[in-house]
């Protein structure tokens, strides 16, 4: 067993697709001719895809078939792939960079812990692949957050226990699935909305390396 092991969400936390996954699903509202917004956009984050549209069909007040439930579900992710196909290494949110290289000097274990189905492909445009010895995304997960399950196992594949397992994430559910675990939660947002995670920062340029040194000590 590896003696501490860091995790990220991806969403929120690495780079910012919540605005991309927004236009793909206000493509869809205003197709269907109804109004979404970026406040209620809030709701679908950490979320898994096929409980956003859910969410999005009761906005709008609309039943549909199961086979135009699907073909939806298509539709929009192929329209969210549109702005990831664009994205590169200036769209990482600032000091990412910085506590990923640190933690790689220091030979400790990452994983990424995502929703999202996309999670492989944002990583290899963002160029931030290499930094991680096990992604755990949307395919591999059978329980949406806050279940624990994504990091769990996660700590299993960095062979790290999940009492010594750190994870950054930005969502409420992502908090509470984190804590549920047993391991550290940084909530990376507003203190307000993460008031669960044991520590919260705004963002990483508010993490200095002594605060990551300490976890690494403590865990
Ligand atoms: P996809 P995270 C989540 O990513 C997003 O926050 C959420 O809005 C999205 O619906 C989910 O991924 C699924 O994404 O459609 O790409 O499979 O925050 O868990 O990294
Ligand atoms: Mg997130």
């Amino acid at each position: 067993m590896n003696e501490s092991g860091f995790i990220f969400d991806l969403d929120g936390v690495i780079v910012d697709t919540a605005k991309y996954h927004y236009l793909a699903w206000k493509k869809l509202a205003d197709q269907l001719g109804f109004e979404f917004t970026e406040e209620q956009n809030e709701r679908f984050k950490g979320v898994s895809r096929r409980r956003c549209l859910e969410i999005l069909l009761e906005l709008g007040e609309i039943t549909v078939s199961q086979q135009q439930f699907d073909a939806w579900l298509i539709e929009k992710n192929e329209d969210y792939l549109t702005y990831i196909e664009k994205m590169d290494e200036s769209e990482i949110l600032p000091d990412v960079p910085k506590i990923l290289h640190f933690l790689k000097e220091k030979n400790i274990p990452m994983a990424l812990g995502s929703a999202s189905k996309n999670a492989r492909p944002i990583l290899e445009k963002v160029k931030l692949l290499p930094y991680f010895d096990a992604i755990v995304d949307g395919k591999q997960v059978t329980k949406a957050k806050p279940d624990p399950e994504v990091f769990l196992i996660a700590s299993q594949m960095l062979k790290v226990a999940p009492g010594n397992c750190v994870v950054f994430e930005d969502a409420v559910a992502g908090i509470e699935a984190a804590n549920r675990a047993g391991m550290t939660s940084i909530g990376i947002g507003e203190q307000d909305v993460l008031s669960q995670a044991k520590y919260n920062f705004k963002d990483f340029t508010e993490i200095d390396l002594e605060f990551i040194e300490q976890l690494i000590r403590t865990k």
